[in-house]
């Protein structure tokens, strides 16, 4: 797969070896680019027999935006120290950021298809020790935006200018640890951090309503301390505008709650709590596809 020439720019003399990627994807790339995502996850998915579509299926733009927009990084050098840092705190979701990484360069297309093999850098779970471009080992749920705020008060003991961005679940606020992150977050005023919850309403076991009430959501976040802003998760436009918003807000940190559809695109997948952690079968992989032509 081969990236539309204009979401790339090479970098000056000064950047180094390694190119900067750049902003300037078009929006129309970036929704055909989003459009792959999903056909990867469900190629991936249904060929590895096991995987979760329904949650990385409602963050494809998301992490469009991100990558192909709003992040500062170098695909072919995954450790620069200058590089924005995203940080996948829903682990489970890994295939939405392999697809991701793979259609930015850090790894070759066609290894997506590896995912969950043995001796695969594609694990289950997001692994930083294996994958190029991970930036946190996750999956046990919690533990993400307290990690994001390490690496962005690190940042600023280090006079580095760079930000810090961490994807959370929704049903994944169930855990305590979120909200003493939270909690600190505001309190050492963190702003070059942006938590972003996946808002898709649902969690392992159906709808988070039932299994666990997180309202007033957006009203926690304001009483932790952070700027809120609410966004339609599908649009990508939007998504860059308040990823420029956020950059905007000094003094403490922000949260994006992104308003998805778990399962997003695939219509038997969508809302549907089967899909999950459950992989398409051969059949349902060939309507998912027909469905993402
Ligand atoms: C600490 C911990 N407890 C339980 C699980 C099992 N688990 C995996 S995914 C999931 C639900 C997560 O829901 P959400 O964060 O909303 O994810 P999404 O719906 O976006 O997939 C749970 C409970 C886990 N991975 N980690």
């Amino acid at each position: 797969m081969v990236l539309p020439d204009k979401s790339k720019r090479a970098t000056s003399a000064k950047d180094g070896q390694a190119e900067v990627f750049s902003s300037s994807a078009s929006q129309a790339e970036m929704e055909t680019i989003a459009k792959r995502l999903r056909r990867h996850i469900i190629t991936m998915i249904g060929k590895a027999g096991s995987g979760h579509p329904g949650g990385s299926l409602s963050a494809v733009e998301i992490l469009t935006a991100l990558y192909f927009k709003v992040l500062r990084h170098k695909p072919r050098d995954p450790q620069w120290l200058d590089r924005d840092r995203f940080i996948l705190s829903k682990g489970h979701a890994a295939p939405v950021l392999y697809a991701t990484l793979a259609e930015c360069g850090y790894f070759p297309v066609e290894e997506l298809l590896t995912l969950r093999q043995m001796d695969s850098r594609l694990q289950g779970h997001a692994d930083r020790t294996a994958t190029p471009g991970v930036e946190m080992s996750s999956g046990a749920l919690g533990q993400g935006l307290s990690f994001g705020i390490g690496v962005a008060l690190a940042g600023r003991l280090d006079s580095k200018d760079y930000r810090v961005y961490v994807l959370l679940g929704d049903g994944e606020c169930d855990e305590g640890q979120v909200w003493e992150g939270a909690m600190a977050a505001a309190h050492f005023k963190v702003d070059n951090l942006v938590a972003i919850v996946d808002n898709n309403g649902q969690q392992i076991g159906g709808w988070n309503r039932d299994v666990m009430n997180l309202d007033p959501f957006p009203a926690k976040w304001r009483a932790f301390g952070w700027q809120v802003i609410e966004v339609d998760g599908h649009s990508i436009s939007q998504l860059t505008q308040v990823f420029d918003q956020a950059k905007k807000i000094k003094r403490q940190p922000t949260v994006i709650i992104a308003h998805t559809v778990k399962g997003k695109g695939v219509s038997f997948m969508e809302n549907n709590p089967d899909f999950h952690g459950k992989a398409p079968n051969a059949e349902e992989v060939k309507l998912a596809l027909k469905e993402l032509e």
